[in-house]
């Protein structure tokens, strides 16, 4: 039978990880001490007091991993690099070890016919950095670059894929505000700041790629949901339009050229996050965060439906999907494929990136292994097809997406909920570290395959 859906002929078929998720090794080898580490280690945070010492223990098991890839096909691996490996302080001293796995890694990939694609901060830094001040202070962004310019310098030749921060978002609201991501802290003021060093420190880092790894392409990863208002009541379409300035336009609008949102700077300042105004913006700070990529990095899950609770909200009825798992994932985030049609046209026709990578998409069920050894996960294939079908939607208006990165390759530490929660298309027994096939990895390796289904 002819497929119905084909994708584009270069179209690029990856998975993603991340480095705090699935290295454990967390003290081998020189490495120092992450801010994840850190606070992994400090009781009552993580659900289950989990860490990732050990994790998915890919620092010792990396070669078994790329033969899996390469048993999926997989055409890109999508990983990132723990700044402490390479330099435990954050700057200064270069630890060669760390270095060395990666470069390793790299090369294994390479050989396995894979493309690496790298990024550089997906959320675990040095501990000192955040003993310093982190990402609140902008000497945290100036070693970042230093960063960005030992790991570029030693793996350039071979990596031609960059993304800068993972998510700058979630670093900020959750890390600095909400407090449920490291390093726990809970004050608006600082979250705008570490928004604030994030962006710069992307914006400094994309030309000492360009110039470290010759031919390259750099971008940022954003995570975007689908918002919506649930009626059309003022209440509804605010909380909507706030949650999509919080989340996606405050780094989107500056890295595009446009600034800082209006509206969002009127809402941070009744917030008490910007007493002082912007005045942490200094000259060509928003020029630096403008600095041309070469592609938007975008991670998408699910729909948000914005419902106001107040009595004063206007008496609409709206309908939510029904609490099935097929509608709803164990992170109880909706699965609305049509939202990723809805959000890659909307980046695309709105911010004109030059091409578009979906840099994760996935959905966690905890399905485990039948009594012959299979793991029926269905509703994690149905997810991802209908998902395929709507970024190919998507592809035919006219969207430049390049690939395709499903989170996660395998089960791992899922940050504040520990390995309660199950994304990979690879099953992950943590006792034995053994690995299997989910079905849904088996199908997505015939979907590689034919470039469609
Ligand atoms: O596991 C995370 C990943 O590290 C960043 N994006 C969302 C995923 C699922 O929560």
């Amino acid at each position: 039978m002819a497929n119905k859906i084909v994708f584009p002929k270069n179209f690029i078929w990856g998975s993603a990880t991340a480095s705090y998720q699935i290295e454990g090794a967390w003290n081998k080898h020189g490495k120092g001490e992450s801010t994840w580490d850190r606070f992994t280690h400090t009781p009552g945070k993580i659900r289950n007091n989990d860490n990732g010492d050990v994790a998915n223990d890919h620092y010792n098991l990396w070669k078994k991993d790329i033969a899996l890839m390469k048993k999926l096909g997989l055409q890109s691996y999508r990983f990132s690099i723990a700044w402490p490996r390479v330099l435990p302080a954050g700057r200064g001293k270069v630890n060669q070890k760390g270095i060395d796995f990666y470069s390793k890694l790299v090369d294994g990939l390479l050989k396995a016919g894979i493309t690496p694609f790298a990024t550089l901060n997906h959320w675990d830094i040095p501990q000192t950095l955040e003993d310093e001040g982190g990402w609140p202070v902008r000497s945290t962004g100036d070693a970042f670059v230093e960063f960005t310019d030992v790991i570029t310098r030693a793996l350039g030749d071979r990596v031609k894929s960059w993304i800068t921060h993972n998510e700058p978002a979630v670093v900020a609201w959750l890390g600095y505000e909400l407090g449920v991501h490291a390093p726990g802290l809970k004050d608006p003021k600082l979250s705008l700041l570490a928004a604030h060093h994030l962006l710069v420190s992307h914006g400094q880092a994309v030309p000492v790629i360009r110039s470290n790894s010759k031919d390259a392409e750099a971008g940022i990863t954003l995570n975007i949901g689908w918002k919506v208002p649930a009626s059309n009541s003022r209440m509804d379409m605010d909380s909507a339009r706030l949650d999509d300035g919080r989340w996606f336009r405050w780094f989107a609008d500056p890295v595009y050229g446009r600034g800082y949102p209006a509206d969002m700077v009127e809402y941070f300042t009744k917030l008490g996050g910007l007493p002082n105004g912007l005045d942490f913006v200094k000259p060509g700070d928003m020029e630096t965060i403008a600095t041309p990529t070469d592609f938007m990095g975008l991670n998408y899950y699910g729909r948000n439906l914005h419902r106001v609770d107040d009595p004063k909200n206007d008496p609409q009825i709206f309908f939510p999907h029904p609490k099935t798992p097929e509608h709803w994932t164990e992170m109880d985030w909706e699965n609305y494929p049509q939202g990723l049609t809805g959000v890659l046209s909307r980046v695309y026709f709105n911010y004109n990136p030059l091409k578009i990578y979906l840099t994760e998409n996935g959905a966690s069920y905890s399905t485990g292994p039948d009594e012959n050894g299979n793991v029926p996960d269905v509703h994690r294939t149905n997810y991802l097809r209908t998902h395929f079908e709507a970024a190919h939607r998507a592809i035919q208006a006219g969207v430049p997406l390049a690939g395709y990165f499903v989170w996660s390759l395998m089960d791992n530490f899922e940050w504040s909920f520990g390995y309660a929660q199950r994304f990979g298309i690879v099953w992950v027994n943590f006792e034995t570290q053994e690995r299997i096939l989910k079905d849904s990895a088996k199908w997505y390796k015939a979907v590689i395959k034919k470039n469609g289904f």
